[in-house]
């Protein structure tokens, strides 16, 4: 299986140097001209869980897609929310008639954007329990351990979204099938509408988010909004085990995560993913006349933060 990890980031460097690890053929594209120098010059460069690995993987700018003669049975979508669009229309040369597409972004109703670029049989959704974070240009750092659930968009995209398990099984990801795959993306974003905002606005990490004594507070009103929204897409998401589940990371491996909104907002200086997660769940509401105080606050103070920051 010939993939193309599109978005070298923390998460894609993950991904790619699990799969090129695993004896799969692996090729970066991505946007950012110095990450391409940097990972063309020295390899690609990560600290895993301490020990230093350096993987030379041929990467791509968008520009440069068209004449790289690039051709991909898979591509695993690793931009951030609002650079996939735009990403997506610029390596349109390597989409074939069978070319799959996994998105594992963060938030809500990527499959809007990529059903542009791929027809439904072709699109697999998950999401990622796993992390990573940028050092700088072609430098990553990866700890913990974490997980993939991934399913078919549509029925006939089922055989290839098992063969991506199988793959994935071989590079140490812990994939797994899901049944309902809209459930775990809008479990997932129960995670980031929490954790991503609020780390990001109180500039902490998990762990420290964790031992204030209004997380758990934030955290169930929080999610009790995204569960009001959900049952008009015809989800009923079980608020109790989604607290337990978010809350499960105070403590667990990943405590001293920084989230990637506080890492592209506070770190960084960038524009962040409000508008896919926290501010998805706000325009739906709206669209199905359900109250969502908490996720609009969250939404706007998050926008302030980016204006008052110059956020880019
Ligand atoms: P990332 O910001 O590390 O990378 C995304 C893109 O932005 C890449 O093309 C990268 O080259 C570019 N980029 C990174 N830093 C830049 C900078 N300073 N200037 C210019 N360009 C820059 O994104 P990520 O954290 O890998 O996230 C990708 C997706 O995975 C997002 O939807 C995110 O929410 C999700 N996700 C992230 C984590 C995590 O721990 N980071 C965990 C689970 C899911
Ligand atoms: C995360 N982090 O998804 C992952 O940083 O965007 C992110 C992210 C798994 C569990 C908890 C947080």
């Amino acid at each position: 299986m010939k993939i193309t990890v599109v978005g070298a980031g923390g998460m894609g460097s993950r991904f790619a140097l699990a799969l090129h690890g695993a004896g799969f053929d692996v090729t970066l594209v991505d946007g950012w001209q110095a990450n391409i120098d940097a990972i063309r010059k020295d390899g690609l460069q990560a600290e895993l869980n301490g020990e230093h690995v350096v993987a030379h993987l041929p990467i791509y700018s968008p520009q440069e897609i068209d004449q790289s003669g690039v051709s991909a049975d898979l591509i695993v979508a690793f931009t951030k929310s609002n650079q996939l669009g735009g990403m997506f229309e610029q390596i349109r040369p390597i989409i074939h008639k069978d070319t799959y597409v996994l998105c594992l972004l963060n938030g809500i109703g990527h499959e809007d954007v990529l059903e542009r670029f791929v027809p439904k049989d072709h699109l697999i959704l998950g999401i990622t329990m796993w992390t990573a974070g940028m050092t700088g240009p072609g430098h990553v750092v990866l700890n913990g351990s974490g997980e993939v659930e991934l399913q078919n968009f549509a029925p006939a995209g089922e055989p290839f979204a098992l063969d991506v398990v199988t793959a994935f099984e071989k590079a140490g990801l812990n994939p797994k099938y899901s049944q309902n795959v809209k459930y775990s993306i809008w479990r997932k974003a129960c995670v980031n509408g929490t954790l991503n905002s609020l780390c990001a606005l109180l500039d902490c990490n998990i762990g420290e988010l964790g031992k204030t004594a209004q997380a758990e507070t934030f955290l169930r009103e929080i999610i009790a909004e995204f569960a009001a929204v959900a049952t008009h897409e015809g989800l009923d998401l079980d608020q109790e085990e989604i607290y337990q589940h978010v809350a499960a990371t105070f403590t667990a491996n990943i405590a001293g995560h920084y989230p990637s909104m506080h890492q592209d907002l506070v770190v960084n200086h960038r524009l962040t993913e409000i508008d896919f997660i926290n501010g998805a769940v706000v325009r739906k509401g709206e669209k199905y006349g359900v109250a969502t105080p908490h996720n609009a606050l969250l939404t706007q103070l998050i926008h302030a933060k980016e204006q008052l920051i110059g956020a880019k």
